[in-house]
């Protein structure tokens, strides 16, 4: 393991592959990896891009990885898709797409199915995201459907969040109900070479003013929201973030110069003051909490027998115990055994 550890840091991309297995899969000696890969990372910039299949996100994770190359950046992705594992046609559909970028040393795809619970994905996710930004590379690009809380969780990694989203699949107040505009940074409307881009764009926009009174949920993740006119960046002097709606053709390489320009004045918005250091922390809070509340339950599942629960519930049912109680007399017995 600390062979992969020295490898991964000097750039060996065997040692590199072979880490990411390790730590996807939890296994004996990930941990200790991703210690000693701890103190190398934080300096990488995370991209998170998110939104419904079909919207382009591979499509965008390409032309982006290939605009940041020409800059002369590395660039680590990692596509998360927790709803079709990536086998048979996703996988070979995102082979084809990111095809340009096979055959460059300076970038490194890496894509992660769904394994366990999708709590285990989202702890996976982050950690493979660390080890990735331990190699060294510029840009980390995070692809995940937007599906529910577990990508969110997995967003909540990134440092900007992009949401696409595409004309004519649908029902765009989607992005709202699974609370996904909150969360983003910079919106995209990718395929705008199709009907319907327009309407997109509107319904953004409109969306992002009805957002104001949701405010406070947005502050506690990286500044004041407002709707923002045209502007592809919000002006820095305001003083909060104006998450701007850029269109691009993914497929053409349309617009992502705008993207790129985008993302580089959110990164600018955010080394303002001490507001990275502030989403850091936040971040940080978030990650100690979800990593007890998933050791805590697994030590006392690992306590309690499966008979032993059952009986438990068995007695709720009947109503001999309530599940309040039952909680507390779990909890006692998990102190009983730390106190052992
Ligand atoms: N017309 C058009 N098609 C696009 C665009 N971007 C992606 N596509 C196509 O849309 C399909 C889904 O793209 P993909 O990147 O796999 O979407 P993902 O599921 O969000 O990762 C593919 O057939 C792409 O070639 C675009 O800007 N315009
Ligand atoms: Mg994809």
């Amino acid at each position: 393991m600390i062979e992969w550890v020295q490898g991964v840091l000097e750039g060996n991309r065997r040692a590199l592959a072979r880490l990411l297995t390790a730590v996807e899969n939890d296994r004996p000696g990930a941990a200790e990896a991703l210690t000693a890969l701890y103190p190398h990372t934080g300096k990488a910039w995370v991209i998170g891009v998110t939104g419904a299949p079909g919207t382009g996100k591979s499509s965008l994770v390409n032309a982006l990885a290939q605009a940041y190359r020409k800059r002369g950046e590395t660039v680590g992705i990692l596509a998360v898709d927790p709803t079709s594992p990536f086998t048979g046609g996703a996988i070979l559909g995102d082979r084809i797409r990111m095809r340009d970028l096979s055959g460059d040393s300076g970038v490194f795809i890496r894509s992660m199915a769904t394994r366990g619970s999708l709590g285990g994905l989202a702890r996976a996710s982050r950690d493979a995201i660390r080890v990735l930004d331990a190699a060294g590379f510029d840009r980390v690009l995070v692809e995940t459907v937007g599906a529910g809380q577990s990508e969110v969780d997995i967003v909540r990694t990134a440092n900007t969040t992009l949401v696409i989203e595409a004309p004519g699949l649908g029902d765009d107040v989607q992005a709202i109900k699974a609370g996904i505009l909150e969360i983003a940074d910079v919106l995209v409307v990718n395929k705008a070479d199709r009907p319907g881009a327009d309407s997109t764009v509107r319904g953004l926009r409109m969306m992002l003013e009805l957002g104001h009174p949701t405010t406070r949920q947005i502050v506690s993740h990286h500044g004041q929201m407002m709707e923002t006119e045209g502007a592809p960046a919000a002006p820095m002097d305001l003083g909060f973030w104006l998450p701007p709606v850029v269109r691009s053709v993914a497929t053409e390489g349309q617009g992502i110069d705008e993207l790129v320009q985008a993302i580089d004045t959110h990164r600018d918005y955010l080394r303002q003051a001490d507001r990275l250091q502030q989403v850091e922390r936040q971040h940080i809070e978030l990650e100690v909490v979800d990593r007890l509340r998933e050791a805590l339950l697994e030590r006392l599942f690992r306590q309690l027998s499966r008979a032993d629960f059952d009986q438990l519930v068995n007695q709720i049912q009947e109503r001999r115990l309530d599940p309040h109680q039952a909680v507390h007399q779990l909890l006692e017995l998990q102190t009983l055994n730390v106190a052992k």
